[in-house]
């Protein structure tokens, strides 16, 4: 888009003064993953996120999520962890993910990941809440 073009060059501009670092995080920050639901039940559960453009609401496909983290934090317990596998498919813009929420209670999901075409890492951590 033209305006973003713009908006770009804006920002790279104020980048030669600000430094690259700062400009980087800035990119990354424009972007969060968001739960499509935060209760799930214990055991074998399908984790769904929404990766958003904060400003626009819109959902964004193609991200690479190259590290993922599954633990107890949120309950006392941050080394209690699980394995996460990813699971393909689903709508552009949503990432789904197999666990085994072994224990109910809060679970801290934590995503790693890179925007196509934007500098940066965005990283978000998650709280959902397996029931019984
Ligand atoms: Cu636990």
């Amino acid at each position: 888009m033209y305006t973003k073009r713009l908006l770009r060059a804006a920002t790279l501009a104020a980048s030669l003064t600000v430094g690259a670092a700062g400009t980087a995080l800035a990119d990354a920050r424009d972007y969060e993953f968001r739960l499509v639901t935060t209760e799930v039940k214990r055991g074998e559960a399908m984790i769904a996120v929404r990766l958003v453009h904060k400003a626009t609401g819109r959902a964004v496909p193609d991200a690479v999520i190259y590290a993922t983290r599954l633990d107890m934090a949120p309950d006392g317990m941050p080394t209690m962890t699980t394995p996460v596998g990813a699971v393909p498919g689903g709508e552009p813009g949503t990432y789904r993910f197999r666990a085994d929420l072994v224990m109910a209670g809060g679970w801290q999901f934590t995503l790693t990941a890179k925007v196509q075409g934007e500098e940066g890492t965005v990283e978000s951590r998650l709280n959902l809440r397996a029931v019984p």
